[in-house]
């Protein structure tokens, strides 16, 4: 039988995938300059990884003072946060108000998933196919879809998986219903951020948890502590200096950078800076010395310092130093939590080294490893994302001439981006958050509200100046993929395994697909391009005329 939506098409100016952050801003600035935009969400509401994310104890490592839009001053003020680390509730509860402030539903469908994204040169539009067969048509395809998303999870293939008698859930695409833990033996894979998160909370439930860790954590402690009325009504007092430090910082967070070396201080100092740092607690051992991530012999300052800190918390030495990291510090995204290292002093949490003793198969009553099998009802994978090209490859895009993204990118060859914004061969086509840009490295919703004040004011422009297409140039992707890679090289984030560089995994090609010249730099040089007539881009009017930069 026919689908009936299938001769169905809507045209707009504009598709938007993905209603967070991103979609959000994105359908507001566009829609406010008059293009019809449709923004389409897999999820039943607004929220993004957050409408997802409902793990116990999920929250945000970016301070909630500066995690929201600063476009509006009204709707910054509008809003109050309740603590310095919000709880994905209260995440979720701010972009429900956004929406509903802006009035943006009216705009979205949600529990609508795009499966393709094919490009039509013959008419320069692009064909995007949803999961009911419905056609739509667009000049421009925006991504937001986030650089971990609900479509890229990652479930390890393990052997058995499917005969496993209990039940599982993976932390980014957790049960909208509360699962409950009590009285139950639950089994966590994975020390990352989520597992970090969840870990402590679950303890707390759960008639047992056992967590299996293949890479120990140097996890900090967040600080996390409520917000008084008279703080927040500060920060609205002082609205302005606060969105103009976002955006003039080089993470979206102001106030964290130090200018001094570890190697400048004594150990007597250095111990000092550290203590302090720990005290404050979040970032800020990240940022105690500027050269944390470009030396190693600092580097390893802030590590040890680390390490004694869980020796000192862990009550049986040969726990903590299972729990004792050695790669170098924060070159894996850099964990905070709540009584994490605490947690294992209690007496319903075992620890399971599986770098030593992999896991070799789920088995009908729990986990195998090479020495033993741990019997359990739940196990919750918090073992992370196909990350930064995940979201995108996961939907089928196709550029000029058919040639498709998973082409383009995932076949062992240098994924490349202009700026993280755009990529050759795929006109009309702007991503928001995309590889090699800034994006995860900082407050993540500074990077998305500059990309997308870029992608409107370059729609705007296009408009303006009767441009039917706008396509990277080949060697200006060129040029800034390899720009990127020699930034990454130059520091120590290169030297770790992890989500950054692809390879977490298996069979992903390695890259740093993030920008590391910090937001603020970056944010500057997109606009110069833009002022330069989007240096590195070919606009072709509607005549035919063809306009190389
Ligand atoms: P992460 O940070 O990618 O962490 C995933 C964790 O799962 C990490 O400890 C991994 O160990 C572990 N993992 C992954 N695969 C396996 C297998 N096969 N066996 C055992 N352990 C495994 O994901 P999160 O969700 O915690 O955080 C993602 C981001 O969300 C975070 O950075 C914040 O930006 C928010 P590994 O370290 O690879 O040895």
């Amino acid at each position: 039988m026919t689908n009936p939506k299938q001769n169905q098409i809507n045209t707009y100016d504009a598709v938007v995938i993905g209603a967070g952050f991103s979609g959000l801003y994105m359908l507001h600035l566009l829609r406010e300059a008059g293009f019809t935009t449709r923004v389409y969400e897999k999820g039943n509401g607004v929220g993004g990884a957050w409408y997802w994310s409902r793990y116990p104890g999920a929250r945000c490592d970016s301070e909630s003072i500066y995690y929201n839009f600063v476009f509006s001053e009204e709707l910054y003020k509008e809003w109050s946060w309740s603590s310095r680390y919000p709880e994905q509730p209260e995440i979720l509860r701010y972009l429900n108000f956004v929406a509903d402030r802006l009035d943006l539903r009216r705009d979205i469908q949600f529990n609508t998933e795009v499966r393709s994204a094919h490009y039509d040169e013959s008419i320069n539009k692009w064909h995007i196919q949803l999961h009911d067969g419905t056609s739509i048509s667009a000049k421009y395809l925006i991504t937001g879809l986030g650089c971990l998303s609900v479509n890229a999870t990652n479930v390890p293939n393990f052997k058995g998986l499917d005969q496993f008698e209990g039940k599982w859930y993976h932390t980014g695409a957790w049960p909208h219903e509360k699962v409950d833990l009590r009285g139950k033996r639950v089994g966590v894979i994975g020390t990352g951020s989520s597992g970090i998160q969840t870990i402590p909370v679950i303890a707390q439930e759960a008639a047992h948890l056992t967590v299996f860790q293949r890479t120990p954590q140097y996890s900090l402690p967040a600080g996390n502590h409520p917000y008084t009325t008279e703080f927040i009504q500060r920060t609205k007092d002082n609205f302005k200096e606060i969105a103009r430090q976002m955006h003039e910082s080089m993470g979206g967070q102001p106030g964290l950078a130090s200018d001094r070396s570890a190697l400048e201080d004594t150990p007597e100092q250095r111990q000092k800076v550290y203590e302090a740092a720990w005290e404050k607690g979040g970032a800020a051992m990240m940022f105690a010395y500027n050269d944390l991530l470009t030396n190693e012999e600092a580097n390893e300052t802030a590590a040890n310092f680390i390490r004694s800190k869980i020796g000192e918390i862990v009550k049986d030495p040969s726990i903590a130093e299972k729990l004792m990291p050695t790669y170098h510090f924060a070159t894996k995204r850099i964990v905070m939590d709540t009584n994490y290292f605490e947690t294992y002093n209690r007496e319903n949490v075992t620890l399971v080294d599986v770098k030593n003793a992999p896991i070799v198969e789920i088995t009908p009553k729990g986990i195998r490893t090479t020495e033993e099998e741990y019997e359990l009802d739940i196990i919750v994978f918090a073992t992370g994302y196909d990350g930064m090209t995940g979201p995108l490859l996961k939907i089928d895009i196709r550029g000029k001439e058919g040639v498709s993204l998973k082409e383009k990118w995932d076949n062992g060859a240098q994924v490349n981006t202009y700026l993280g914004l755009a990529t050759s061969g795929f006109p009309n086509m702007f991503m928001v958050t995309g590889p090699e840009s800034p994006s995860v490295l900082g407050n993540v919703p500074v990077a998305i509200q500059q990309h997308v004040e870029w992608i409107s004011d370059c729609i705007n422009y296009l408009r303006e100046n009767e441009i039917e297409t706008m396509e990277a140039n080949v060697e200006a992707e060129q040029n800034w993929s390899k720009h990127c890679s020699e930034l990454a090289d130059s520091t120590l984030y290169t030297k770790t395994d992890s989500w950054y560089t692809g390879a977490n995994i298996p069979g992903k090609p390695r890259g740093f697909l993030i920008y590391l010249g910090g937001y603020a730099p970056y944010n500057q040089m997109i606009k110069d391009i833009a002022k330069n007539n989007y240096n590195g881009f070919t606009l072709t009017p509607h005549k035919g005329e063809i306009y190389l930069n």
